[in-house]
């Protein structure tokens, strides 16, 4: 019959569930077509209606397979279109499912920041891409230095670089010009390194004070550092090597007794009694006259936060900070 064909056709072309449910009741509901035709049965010979009957039967089983293949082969149409429009990103940050974990080097950098704000130090921040005079020339690394070599040093085509320390934001700041300048620049800092004390991406936190004339000196920057090591490690001695920095003179190592024997020698300090924990000294002449001051004095300092946060949670390969594994972050 020409309808079925029609029909069937149409049952094959749907492209909605919503479609197929209408086009059911139009053959199958009340006034449906092939009700209508079951209806009209009861007019028609009794000899003709024992054929009509079983071909109408046969018609229905047609539309009903065929209507229940176009609804298996929509709704996986319909599902697939949802599950493609309604991808979700797991990794986006959610309030609801979050037990919002603090991580152990943003802990411990907001410890660190706390005390020097609570010195009336200003926080200042800087790029990461670095030209070769703010990370190097400035801070009195000249083109031989064997800092600035490939192997230390994350490089750019043009030239450009990754910065190795947080230092140029200091430069930068010296450059506006405006005295007295007390200030840290906490962030990520690149090196070429991969060990269980290094990472290619480590985070520092490094301070300069500096004021006119002679305003500023080693007391002064011995003061703030034996202060705020007290705040981060409690009771512990303090001791100030000679060291050299390119950009400081005079310039030390500070060293904290070890937190972990006391002092006595353990596997963590390599049996001296000692952990090194930063480094600082009084800014050289040159770097004030690259960054275009005179007549001022200074000091800074520099520390790896990731060491920090190696001692206070008693951490040992400071890549695990890295790993995203729950098992480290769920302890903070
Ligand atoms: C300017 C002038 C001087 C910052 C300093 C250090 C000493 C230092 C290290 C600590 C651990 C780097 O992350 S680490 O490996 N830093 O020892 N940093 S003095 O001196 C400056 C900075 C900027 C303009």
């Amino acid at each position: 019959m020409e309808w079925v064909d029609k029909i069937l056709k149409d049952i094959k072309n749907l492209e909605h569930l919503k479609d197929l449910e209408h086009l059911r009741l139009s053959i199958f509901g009340k006034k449906g077509f092939l009700t209508k035709e079951f209806s009209n049965l009861k007019n028609i010979s009794d000899e003709a209606r024992k054929k009509v009957a079983k071909d109408l039967n046969d018609i229905k089983q047609k539309l009903e397979s065929s209507l229940l293949e176009a609804r298996e082969k929509l709704e996986k149409m319909e599902l697939d279109n949802k599950i493609k429009s309604q991808k979700i990103d797991v990794s986006l940050f959610s309030p609801d499912l979050s037990p919002n974990y603090g991580h152990p080097i943003n802990i411990t950098f907001d410890r660190i920041i706390d005390y020097f704000v609570g010195m009336d130090f200003a926080i200042r921040y800087g790029p990461l891409v670095e030209d070769d005079f703010h990370n190097f020339e400035a801070l009195n690394l000249p083109k031989f230095h064997p800092a600035r070599d490939m192997q230390d040093t994350f490089y750019f085509n043009d030239g450009k670089l990754l910065r190795t320390h947080t230092s140029p934001v200091q430069i930068r700041t010296m450059e506006e010009g405006n005295l007295p300048i007390r200030i840290i620049s906490p962030g990520a800092v690149f090196r070429r390194d991969y060990d269980m004390t290094h990472s290619p991406m480590f985070h520092q936190v490094e301070g300069l004070v500096v004021d006119k004339d002679r305003d500023v000196n080693f007391a002064h920057l011995k003061f703030i550092l034996e202060d705020f090591l007290k705040y981060m490690f409690g009771d512990v001695k303090i001791r100030f090597r000679s060291s050299f920095f390119p950009f400081t003179e005079p310039s030390a190592e500070v060293d904290i007794s070890c937190i972990f024997c006391k002092g006595s020698g353990c596997r963590v300090c390599s049996n001296t009694g000692w952990l090194e924990v930063l480094g600082c000294g009084v800014v050289a002449d040159n770097v004030f006259e690259a960054s275009g001051l005179k007549n001022v004095s200074g000091y800074a300092f520099g520390m790896g936060v990731e060491r920090f946060a190696m001692l206070l949670y008693g951490v040992n390969d400071l890549r695990s900070f890295f790993e995203t594994d729950l098992r480290l972050l769920e302890q903070f």
